[in-house]
């Protein structure tokens, strides 16, 4: 397992790359460019910059979150072409810098859905919570309580102005539906898996999150019948799974052991995010400390999975509380991503040591 933090750029992230050198058991950056709209190609200038900055620190660059993909593709709109053959040109240049994973997703309008971002727990931390019937409003409605509860800080995801054409967005897939955004999956998985596997560079599709269709929005990467689905688009690592614990925690039906076992198992997790939740009914959750005793999910249980299913991939900690008075980007402060990685490793080294690989 090599552990790294998500970092969002020294334009955007008040967390020095220095401070994440210093947490005990980081090799890695999780990063991106986040100043090329989507759909166009990331420039190699741009790309080896952000590169030399992170291995300047003595960190690496080997993971990337996220390219993300065009609405053209998702809907098969008139860009679609386009904009893919700008993503085989990003995959190119990401691979001259030594990139090996990309994470991405392929949810409709939204990226992930919250609904408050600073929801106190009673040790008087902070975290971020879902509630669904918030979410039972309109799609505008969730957009504006997720914006104003940012407090002012940029969301991965959700890009200001992408999401200021939300009507004609959502008019645009409504049309859709579930195989229709899957087709359109499938197209785009076939049209670049030959450059990932000529350039050694492996997608990894993160989970829909929530793990569930929202304002009629069909969601197509929530349970291991959609990732069975996915993976047949085209069988190989390269065609593989971020394989995000939160994100499919946060559906009771969905068998979280099972999951991990089966797609890691069969090398299709080139890259996991590894954090817990505590759910408060049976559908609304808030996102908790990374230790099992502090949420819903067995943390232990995770890690025994990944590590017996021969698990070998990049791993980052994810989403932490805002706690000791840091204020940042909601679910990426420092201190609490770093304790939970802390705890990751630890659970990671005790496992190893009680079961040495073969
Ligand atoms: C939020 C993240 C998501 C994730 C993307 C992956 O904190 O989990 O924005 O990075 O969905 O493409």
């Amino acid at each position: 397992m090599k552990m790294g933090m998500r970092w969002f750029g020294q334009a955007d992230d008040t967390i020095p790359l220095e401070y994440i050198r210093q947490v005990p058991g980081v090799t890695h950056v999780v990063g991106a460019l986040f100043d090329v709209p989507v759909g166009e190609t990331w420039p190699l200038d741009k790309i080896t910059a952000l590169h030399d900055l992170i291995t300047a620190a003595g960190l690496n660059l080997e993971v990337i979150e996220s390219v993300n993909i065009h609405d053209d593709i998702k809907i098969g709109g008139p860009q679609r072409d386009w904009a893919i053959e700008n993503y085989i040109a990003t995959i190119k240049n990401l691979a001259q810098v030594g990139v090996k994973v990309i994470c991405y997703n392929f949810m409709p309008v939204f990226d992930w859905v919250r609904t408050d971002l600073r929801h106190q727990l009673p040790d008087g931390s902070y975290t971020m919570a879902y509630e669904d019937a918030l979410v039972q409003g309109t799609a505008q409605e969730t957009m504006e309580r997720m914006q104003a509860a940012a407090g002012g800080h940029k969301l991965p995801g959700w890009e200001p102005e992408r999401l200021s054409h939300l009507a004609e967005l959502l008019d645009a897939y409504a049309p859709l539906g579930t195989d229709g955004l899957a087709e359109n999956f499938k197209y785009f998985i076939q049209a670049i898996m030959p450059t990932c596997e000529a350039y050694d560079v492996k997608m990894a599709v993160h989970p829909d999150d929530p793990p569930k269709s929202l304002f009629g929005l069909p969601r197509i990467v929530k349970d291991a019948d959609d990732m069975r689905r996915i993976e047949a688009f085209h069988d190989s690592p390269y065609n593989g799974f971020t394989l995000c614990t939160g994100s499919l925690g946060e559906n009771r039906q969905n068998d979280l052991i099972a999951i991990i076992c089966e797609f890691a198992g069969r090398d299709k997790v080139p890259f996991a995010q590894i954090r817990n939740i505590k759910f408060t009914s049976e559908v609304d959750f808030h996102e908790s400390a990374h230790l099992s005793s502090y949420g819903s999910l067995d943390m232990y249980e995770v890690m025994k999975a990944f590590y017996e299913s021969g698990f070998d991939g990049y791993a980052r900690p994810d989403h932490g509380r805002d706690i000791w008075g840091e204020r940042r980007r909601p679910g990426y402060g420092l201190h609490d991503r770093a304790l939970g990685i802390a705890y990751l490793t630890g659970l990671w080294e005790a496992i190893s040591k009680a079961n040495p690989r073969g």
